[in-house]
């Protein structure tokens, strides 16, 4: 691998010594799904005891840097020149029914900016990272986006709506819209993994509404390296942390956007 700023070293180094007892505690997931107390509460501390350690390793080198997470909320928030966004386990349900795609996401943000970041499957070791100007990479290979030019050979992946959501039924006709005019449409569970299989060309698009910062700020990094174009759509200035997600290979995003965008659907 070719990228080398402190900040990825120090972030893959988190993430592998983070995965060590994610994996444990993956593997205990199928005993505790036919115990009667079932698993809800076992990935609630699988999640706090990964976001610990990835924020001890995080600080350990830089006790200033901000941090914005999942679990602990935000740390150190006056400092906005270097931050850290952290996701412990993105596709909790994924990981709570004991089916491998889930990971560990951290992008780093300098003044505002994401320039480098990793998502993680630590049950496929797939390490998915990148740095701003130095490319994109699943483990030692360089990754980019899939060449398909027309939408309707797309192959578009999405998710939610979430349980909470108030607006499900725009969600599912957009769905609908989309479906009939690409090749097919995935639901995989895991936002940040969704942006990095852009990202490497096994999928040719996604789109999400409802999202929080720290489930795609990685994978906006991985995305734009490997050639991929992200928009970030019907921004809530007074939520900055929420995010509806558009990403593409380049070639589909206006028709994509387009197909999202439907006046019908609003
Ligand atoms: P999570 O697994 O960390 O909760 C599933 O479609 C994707 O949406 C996952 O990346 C999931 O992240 C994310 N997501 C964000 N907010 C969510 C919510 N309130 N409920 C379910 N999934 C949510
Ligand atoms: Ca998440």
């Amino acid at each position: 691998m070719r990228l080398n700023s402190p900040q990825i070293n120090l972030i893959i180094r988190a993430c592998m010594k983070a995965s060590r007892s994610l994996i444990r505690d993956f593997g205990e997931i199928e005993n505790l799904q036919v115990s009667s107390k079932g698993p809800g509460d076992f990935v609630t501390s699988a999640d706090k005891r990964t976001e610990k350690i990835l924020i001890e390793e995080l600080q350990k080198a830089h006790p200033e840097y901000g941090i914005i997470t999942e679990e602990s909320g935000i740390i150190n928030g006056t400092n906005n020149k270097n931050r850290w966004i952290i996701d412990p386990i993105d596709g909790t349900m994924n990981f709570l029914n004991g089916i491998p795609q889930f990971a560990i996401s951290i992008g780093y943000e300098e003044n505002g900016e994401i320039i480098s970041g990793a998502i993680f499957n630590p049950i496929m070791n797939e390490m998915f990272c990148a740095e701003k100007g130095n490319g994109a990479y699943l483990n030692n290979s360089r990754i980019r986006v899939s060449n398909k030019k027309k939408i309707n050979n797309a192959l578009i992946v999405t998710g939610g709506p979430k349980a909470s959501s108030k607006i499900k039924d725009k969600i599912f006709s957009e769905y609908v819209n989309v479906s009939k005019n690409v090749s097919n449409v995935r639901k995989y569970g895991s936002a940040a993994l969704d942006m990095a299989y852009v990202a490497c060309g096994r999928f040719d698009g996604y789109w999400q509404r409802e999202l929080n910062y720290w489930d795609i700020s990685a994978g906006v990094i991985i995305l734009k390296e490997a050639g991929g174009f992200v928009d970030f759509f019907e921004e809530d200035i007074n939520s900055p942390l929420k995010k509806n997600v558009l990403a593409t290979n380049s070639n589909i995003h206006e028709e994509l956007k387009a197909l999202i965008n439907k006046k019908d659907i609003e």
